[in-house]
């Protein structure tokens, strides 16, 4: 593939800015339990109880919820678990993720 090359101040540009992070959120369904959701954010976001239950109903009211904001490999393993997670126990529930 062709490649432009960089000079070497936008190499040095490129090299002072922090990566990009990225959001991890839930999405809402009718068929996921609460318990489930719950469990989720406790194993995979390390979310104590009372956070976890908060952040449940949050999504469970407005349709989707933050859980946590990663670094992009970090946040790609977090969707892919939840997504295990969920096939495992036939759940629908839907993991996404935005830079921020
Ligand atoms: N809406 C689901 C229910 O009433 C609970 C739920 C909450 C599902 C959050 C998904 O990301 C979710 N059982």
């Amino acid at each position: 593939m062709h490649q432009v090359k960089k000079t070497a101040l936008q190499e040095n540009y490129q090299e002072l800015q922090e990566p990009s992070k990225y959001k991890v959120l839930l999405l809402n369904d009718d068929y996921t339990t609460m318990d489930f959701v719950v469990m989720v954010l406790m194993v995979v976001f390390h979310k104590s109880l009372e956070d976890a239950q908060a952040i449940m109903f949050n999504i469970h009211r407005n349709g989707k919820g933050l859980c946590g904001i990663y670094a992009f490999e970090v946040a790609e393993t977090k969707v892919a678990q939840v997504g295990a997670m969920a096939e495992q126990h036939k759940f629908p529930l839907k993991c996404s993720l935005e830079e921020e």
